[in-house]
């Protein structure tokens, strides 16, 4: 029997893409360690969901999981995905990040009948580089652990395909959102936090956004559906195989403007403090989309559109 395997199926994206592909009537092996993601987010209770409680950085594990399934594709998403606990912890980041991709590669080599691994790498790859809007060969610059393992990982994922003929295609996700965003830390996606917040205020509670700097910066912000749709298709199609991807919309939208499209969904006047710029962000980033484009891609939900989406399953 035929799986697919998607690694960090418990976290945000990854469960939305376990509940894509059972949609789309596949069996699904997760393999999550559930250090970020929760048991909640998977349907446990179909029976085309297999969930493995295991760490992508463990060998033996790896191992097992490859001698016990035949896996069709496979989905690599388990990450410590935060650059705060990156930089906090750059041993550990760099164990799943970097040593868990290697693992699952060099069994994935020993399967000969594998289609495709697509590995979900990060916009961190181009840090502080100016070139807008970002293209698959801008300058990279990571800038902190979780960046530089991202950009390691994906030239492993890449020269896999080059060296051994694994099928290969790694995505680089800009700002995602959508339901299921864990909002509990301040390094969180601004707009998990900024429902989180919006949900308190509708409900008579007094709870601030602390806004960053003036609000001008800018960001490519993507519904998390349409980053489904993306992975989908670049694991299907021929053109993708050994090549890298920006996921994003190709469009920068100020986060003063995102806000306030925010507050009118929401019918909530968020009280809002400001404080000084964060160090290192970014002024401004998005995408160039042309190549995932050119494989057929379209994003289906403009930024007012996602969030009423977000809005709706979170009230
Ligand atoms: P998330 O934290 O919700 O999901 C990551 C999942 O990996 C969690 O369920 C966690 O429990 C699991 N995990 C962590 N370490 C593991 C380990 N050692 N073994 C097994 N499982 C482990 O994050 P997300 O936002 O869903 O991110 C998914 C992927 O996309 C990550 O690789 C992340 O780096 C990348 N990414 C996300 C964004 C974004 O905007 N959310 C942007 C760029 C890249
Ligand atoms: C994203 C990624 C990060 C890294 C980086 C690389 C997320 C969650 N983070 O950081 O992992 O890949 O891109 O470029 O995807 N903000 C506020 N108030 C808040 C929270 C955030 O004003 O409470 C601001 C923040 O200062 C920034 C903007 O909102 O200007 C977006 O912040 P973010 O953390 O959602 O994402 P970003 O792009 O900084």
């Amino acid at each position: 029997m035929k799986y697919t395997l998607v690694t960090g199926g418990a976290g945000f994206i990854g469960s939305h893409l376990v509940k894509r592909l059972l949609e789309d009537g596949e069996k699904v092996v997760i393999l999550d360690n559930l250090s970020m993601g929760k048991l909640s987010n998977i349907p446990l209770e179909n029976k085309n969901v297999i969930f493995v409680n295991g760490d992508v950085s463990d060998r033996k594990t790896v191992n097992e999981l490859f001698g016990k399934y035949n896996f069709d594709k496979i989905f690599h998403l388990a990450a410590v995905a935060s650059v705060a606990a990156s930089i906090k912890d750059p041993e550990k980041t760099h164990q799943t990040n970097f040593n868990g991709t290697i693992y699952l590669l060099e069994e994935a080599k020993k399967q000969k009948d594998l289609r495709r691994f697509v590995f979900a790498s990060s916009a961190a790859v181009y840090g502080n580089s100016l070139e807008l809007p970002k293209k698959e060969n801008s300058e990279i610059s990571p800038l902190t652990p979780y960046a530089i393992d991202k950009y390691a990982s994906e030239r492993y994922v890449l020269t896999y395909n080059s060296l051994y003929k694994l099928p290969t295609s790694a995505v680089r996700f800009f700002n995602v959102y959508g339901s299921g965003q864990n909002p509990n830390s301040p390094y969180s996606g601004v707009i998990s936090i900024l429902t989180d917040r919006l949900k308190a205020n509708k409900m008579g509670n007094y709870n601030p956004f602390i806004l960053y700097g003036d609000g001008k910066q800018t960001r490519d912000f993507i519904f998390v559906d349409d980053v489904i749709s993306a992975l989908l298709l670049v694991s299907e199609s021929n053109e993708s195989l050994g090549r890298v991807f920006n996921v994003g919309t190709g469009k920068q939208i100020s986060l003063n403007e995102m806000i306030s499209i925010y507050e009118e969904i929401s019918g909530v006047n968020l009280p809002i403090i400001n404080h000084k710029f964060r160090d290192g962000d970014i002024r401004e980033s998005y995408a160039d989309i042309s190549l995932l484009n050119n494989i057929g891609f379209k994003p289906k939900y403009k930024l007012n559109e996602g969030l009423l989406n977000y809005w709706n399953d979170e009230i």
